[in-house]
């Protein structure tokens, strides 16, 4: 198949599913063409399946805002003709599938009917997408998508319940590579970062306010009263002021340490104990299942698709949204050393329910399935 894929090219969960995804297709034969403004942060790979097309935002002083939906739609078009595409992929629907919708009209005029596929990944919808500045441009447009995907039954759920949603939505969970996201020797780095063999918790995110960071924090100072530990925070983003400051007010800064944004965080997942998502909404936890891939357990609320994930009292423990106090108990049990070895092995047998290969044939049938219902409507 001739593949268009449109993400966001940066570390983000969609922008990461999107190009890990476009990659595997094209180690399976398909040529894909990536369609963004700039290069995906994990297309890290030289494949002759896979190919990049930048989109360029002129500029211009009437711009306030440069049109950036416009440019895209543009790019689409002149991809799909030319490339002569199969099928169209949009991850995040803001401002993708309306995006999509466009070039389809657009290519329609021409006598080209491309299929497009949204995968809604979960801030599209759960906090983006429905508020009233978009809302009826998001329902628009996925009611006006061919296929339509979703990265958990909670996710698929929360789309009914939000939007007046009148197509089939389909549940293709997120997906791990496991030959990248493994449990690495890396003793030296355990060494220098826990010399006295403290527990190492571990939390990565884009440090928004739906993390919930603060908790993580609380968490982590609670668990250092009861045993010898240390935090290690990946990643970046607005609320990082605010948490640097809080670990001085709780003095625990010196336990902790703020790495940001690291491209190989399985190194650090390597050599960690036990994983934190204290999320305020989460559509599927990408990032708790990397941590579990590298066989690390975690504790979690019970929002959106993490309970779908992560199996309470197997893989780790879920909790009520803030209820900091749960976690810290779960936390201590979990990494009690008489449980510790047991969920970790619990947590890289559910992270193998997820393995690439399980997952992206889920999306090539897809693909196949909404490119023969065009092809029977023509
Ligand atoms: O929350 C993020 O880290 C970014 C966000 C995105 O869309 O870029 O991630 C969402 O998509 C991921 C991939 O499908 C999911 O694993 C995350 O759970 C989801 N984040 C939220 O729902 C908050």
């Amino acid at each position: 198949m001739r593949i268009g894929i449109v993400c966001y090219p940066t570390f983000g969960g969609s922008g990461v599913v999107a190009t890990e995804l476009g990659k595997e297709l094209a180690i399976k034969g398909h040529k894909v063409h990536f369609i963004t403004y700039s290069q995906p942060a994990r297309l890290d790979i030289f494949n002759e399946n896979l190919f990049y097309h930048e989109v360029y935002i002129p500029t211009y002083p009437l711009f306030q805002y440069p049109p950036y939906e416009l440019a895209l739609a543009s790019k689409m078009v002149d991809i799909v003709q030319f490339e002569k595409l199969d099928v169209l992929h949009v991850h995040y629907a803001i401002p993708h599938a309306s995006a999509a919708f466009m070039a389809k009209q657009i290519l329609r005029t021409k006598g080209i009917n491309i299929p497009v596929i949204t995968t809604l990944h979960g801030t599209d919808i759960t906090l983006v997408g429905k508020d009233a500045s978009f809302e009826p441009v998001v329902t628009f447009s996925i009611n006006q998508s061919d296929g339509v995907t979703a990265v958990s039954d909670s996710l698929r759920a929360e789309t009914y319940d939000y939007f007046q949603i009148e197509k089939d939505i389909a549940v293709i969970p997120n997906f791990i590579n496991l030959d990248k996201f493994r449990r690495q020797k890396k003793e030296h780095f355990r060494m220098a970062i826990s010399p006295n063999d403290e527990k190492l918790l571990v939390h990565t995110s884009n440090f928004r306010s739906v993390k919930r960071v603060e908790d993580v924090i609380r968490i982590f100072a609670e668990v250092r009263k009861n045993m010898p530990s240390k935090l290690l925070l990946v990643g970046d983003g607005p609320e990082r002021p605010k948490m640097e400051k809080l670990c001085r007010e709780l003095q625990i800064y010196n336990d902790v340490r703020f790495l940001g944004k690291l491209d190989a965080v399985e190194e650090v997942l390597s050599i960690a104990d036990l994983f934190l998502m204290p999320s305020e909404k989460e559509s599927f936890g990408l990032a708790a299942l990397e941590a579990m891939a590298c066989e690390v357990p975690v504790i979690s609320s019970n929002a959106g698709g993490i309970p779908e994930l992560n199996i309470d009292g197997v893989t780790g423990f879920t909790s009520p949204v803030g209820n900091v106090a749960e976690m810290v108990q779960n936390a201590l049990t979990i990494l009690d050393d008489a449980n510790l070895p047991r969920f970790k092995a619990n947590a890289l047998a559910r992270a193998k329910d997820f393995n690439i290969d399980k997952i992206v044939p889920q999306y090539e049938e897809f693909y196949q399935k909404i490119i023969d219902e065009q092809l029977a409507l023509l």
